[in-house]
């Protein structure tokens, strides 16, 4: 009852639009934990997040792809696992989708409105003070290793990274014990791996200077060598799975970031001979990559206890690079149905595959439609753990872990706020609907996703009360501090 009367004193100070969605909920669906957090948390499961990047909705056989594109591991977590047809990303862009799932909260709340990428020098973007997936899973006694691309800035500001100084405060000081991975994307710089604050093969006493950042043929001075690009996504699965088995004995959580399916699109040699070209092997070395991390778990027999999340962080960026126009023009809908792809303000943009598994308590073989965003992670591990959300954290993460397990749809979440990277243009999705906010009122539009997965026909027009809601909706969680109940200080 305690708990109940909490929470209709918080949805009390929530504004009289926001109260309307939740109360016509009934109060059940409002309380977390439906499945018995207890439990899990007595039994402490392993944590693994895979959040690939730039890999469309529609890039994997479980979800549509061409049956010659081959991704058996990711097809068994799905076939062992829950597969989901509509969760978001809160950007159709890196730092800000990364930035939401890691704090379950919206980067436009930062001091960053236009909805853009970091630059790979840029600052640390988290305040260490702030809780995180990892500091969450660290205080409750959790090993935390971060692997792969970064993209969430380096060392204090305001300045550029220094990269002939330790790379401080970085992952670790957010609550990470270990990370081994790259600052942004390959072609950005530094290009050698950092493990926790170092860049490794530095020169001594050779200056580390970044030349070219964004090009294909940028350079790193001051390092032995530079690494070759075909092979990054071996090394970090290497790194990955080697952590594992040396973490393995406690409970840990692995933040797994690969480089795939971003550009450059550079598969290692082995993987060759997809019909749909280099696209496709790179798709098929992601996947290899995934069931390294599988058969690793299945041999040293943590595979029952470990919750496995497969995601991405944005669509497919259909037009960056001639691979992925390629492996277009060869019948290949790299983001499903949807339209637009990466940095658009369509479904094609912020829809993103996600499987979730784990033996026993994710019904195998099944599928959702409940919609959520990967911002709401945090509060939904936290219900995992059974660990309470302090107030002014996790501003905009709902609990969605009974999506995992319910064996029918219950009570949905009340809404998904995405910012695109084009024109930092704002959506909102509720239950069918999402309507796309633009300069001017009158220029909004409003679709039924499920009338309408191709946001082809705006039925503005017809709608104008329900859009007026939904805009009224999305105006207000802007103007406050937080959307989630009780995260308000
Ligand atoms: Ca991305």
């Amino acid at each position: 009852m305690k708990s109940t009367l909490n929470r209709l004193q918080a949805l009390k100070t929530f504004s009289t639009a926001i109260i309307g969605v939740a109360l016509a909920l009934p109060l059940s669906a409002q309380t977390p934990a439906v499945f018995t957090a207890s439990d899990a948390a007595r039994q402490k499961p392993n944590l693994i997040i895979i959040l690939a990047d730039d890999f469309g909705w529609g890039s994997l056989g479980c979800y549509g792809a061409p049956e010659e594109l081959k991704t058996p591991h990711l097809d068994r977590l799905a076939r062992e696992g829950r597969r989901f047809t509509d969760v978001y990303n809160a950007s159709s862009v890196c730092s800000p989708s990364r930035y939401a799932l890691m704090t379950g909260r919206y980067y436009w709340r930062t001091e960053r409105k236009d909805g853009r990428v970091l630059g790979f020098a840029a600052p640390l973007h988290i305040e260490t003070n702030r809780l995180t997936l990892a500091s969450l899973c660290k205080a409750q006694g959790y090993r935390t290793g971060a692997f792969g691309k970064w993209h969430l800035g380096l060392q204090a500001g305001p300045d550029r990274a220094d990269w002939n100084k330790p790379l401080t405060p970085g992952p670790r000081e957010i609550g990470f014990d270990y990370f081994f991975g790259l600052a942004a994307n390959p072609w950005n710089g530094p290009h050698t791996f950092i493990e926790n604050d170092s860049l490794l093969g530095r020169i001594p006493g050779q200056e580390v200077t970044v030349t070219g950042g964004h090009r294909p043929d940028a350079t790193t001075s001051g390092i032995l060598k530079q690494y070759e690009t075909q092979y990054i996504m071996e090394t970090l699965t290497d790194r990955v799975t080697d952590w594992i088995e040396e973490n393995g004995s406690e409970p840990f959580f692995v933040y797994y970031a690969p480089t795939a399916t971003h550009t450059p699109i550079d598969p290692n040699p082995r993987f060759t001979g997809s019909p749909f070209g280099k696209y496709g092997d790179f798709i098929e070395e992601l996947d290899w990559s995934v069931g390294q991390i599988l058969a690793q778990l299945d041999r040293l027999k943590l595979a029952d206890n470990t919750l496995v999340i497969f995601t991405s962080d944005d669509g497919a960026a259909l037009r960056e690079s001639k691979y992925s126009i390629a492996a277009t023009e060869a019948g290949f809908a790299l983001n499903g149905p949807f339209r637009g792809g990466k940095h658009s303000e369509w479904e094609g943009g912020f829809r993103v595959p996600f499987l979730v598994r784990w033996p026993g308590k994710v019904p195998a073989g099944t599928v959702s439609d409940q919609v959520f965003c990967l911002t709401d992670m945090l509060a939904s591990v936290a219900s995992v753990l059974d660990v309470p959300l302090p107030k002014g954290s996790a501003e905009d993460s709902f609990d969605a872990w009974r999506f995992f397990t319910e064996e029918k749809p219950g009570q949905p979440l009340p809404y998904v706020i995405m910012q695109a990277f084009a024109g930092a243009t704002y959506a909102i999705r509720m239950g069918d609907w999402k309507l796309i906010e633009r300069a001017s009122p009158r220029q909004n539009e409003l679709y039924n996703l499920k009338e309408d997965v191709a946001e082809a026909k705006n039925v503005i027009a017809a709608n104008a009360d329900r859009a007026a809601q939904m805009q009224r909706i999305l105006s207000e969680a802007r103007d406050r501090t937080y959307t989630r109940p009780g995260a308000g200080k």
